[in-house]
């Protein structure tokens, strides 16, 4: 069914770009997503905040506006979300980017804010909630409305992959229950981005559907709610993992996240081994 989609960008990445994202931790990759999966994700995102799943959260406490939706590891239930991280020209952009020979998935995550969704994501790392080490790990945004500094697009400290520190994780919604967990990791506290924001280098880019963002698993980053009454904020993020990323087995990780974890089977990697199997599929090369 989606086979007829392209699998190629709408246009290669440059040197210009790949090195950017190196020195900043961040890029936006303008028009690169054929309009057609775009198109295809939009329904497929629909689908998915009509029949939450298991791991899924609603971060937006009840009774306040709007609505801050987080799912997990969608690939799994819907082709289209399926199709989109191994078919589509996605794993192009990561093997590129990193310049890696090979790919596994690691996991995509919905991050939905409506209009009038008052929620923000909090400044965070993402390695601090994976059990992941290595360099060539990426995320890749990828908006399906226009995304910007009303509807909440994320932004990033610029350069901050480069400090060398990870950061203890945070929870996302301020009742999520997994507190307790993240205090395990016993990393040091995050300084408040949000409070020093004039002490940085914020980057940040408006996107319409067909540019994506990519960034580095330490680049400390934020979006605020959807202060838009009307416009819509639907994300997607697809996590890859490249030539050199392995497991790590530290405390502290999603991996002692109930939630997500009842949903997925048993992870038995050794501390050090490569994610392989069926729930990191190889995507790269083809
Ligand atoms: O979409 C958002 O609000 C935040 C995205 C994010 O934190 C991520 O992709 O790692």
């Amino acid at each position: 069914m989606y086979q007829s989609l392209p699998d190629r960008l709408c246009r290669n990445i440059t040197a210009e770009e790949i090195t950017a994202y190196e020195e900043n931790g961040a890029h936006v990759l303008r028009g690169v997503l054929p309009i057609e999966w775009v198109e295809v994700m939009q329904e497929a995102v629909e689908r998915i905040l009509n029949n939450p799943g298991d791991a899924s959260l609603e971060y937006t406490p009840k009774g306040n506006t709007g609505r801050y939706y987080g799912d997990f590891f969608i690939w799994r239930r819907d082709p289209a979300f399926k199709a989109f991280m191994r078919d589509s020209p996605m794993p192009e952009i990561a093997a590129q980017v990193m310049d890696s020979q090979c790919l596994n998935f690691f996991y995509d995550q919905l991050l939905v804010k409506e209009p009038n969704t008052v929620e923000p994501t909090p400044w965070h790392q993402d390695l601090s909630y994976w059990p992941v080490r290595g360099s060539q790990v990426i995320s890749v945004w990828v908006p399906f409305d226009p995304a910007n500094e009303e509807s909440g697009v994320v932004v990033y400290v610029k350069g901050s992959h480069k400090w060398g520190k990870l950061y203890a994780p945070h929870t996302f919604g301020g009742k999520t229950g997994f507190a307790d967990i993240y205090a395990k990791a016993g990393l040091e506290e995050l300084p408040d981005i949000e409070a020093e924001r004039d002490k940085h280098e914020i980057l940040s880019w408006e996107m319409v559907p067909g540019d994506v963002l990519i960034h580095h698993p330490l680049t400390l980053h934020y979006a605020s709610g959807n202060k838009s009454p009307t416009g819509r904020r639907r994300g997607l993020a697809l996590r890859y993992l490249g030539d050199d990323a392995t497991f790590d087995s530290r405390p502290g990780t999603f991996l002692e996240n109930k939630k997500v974890m009842d949903t997925i089977p048993d992870i038995t990697f050794d501390d050090g081994d490569r994610f392989s199997g069926d729930l990191f599929p190889r995507v790269w090369p083809r």
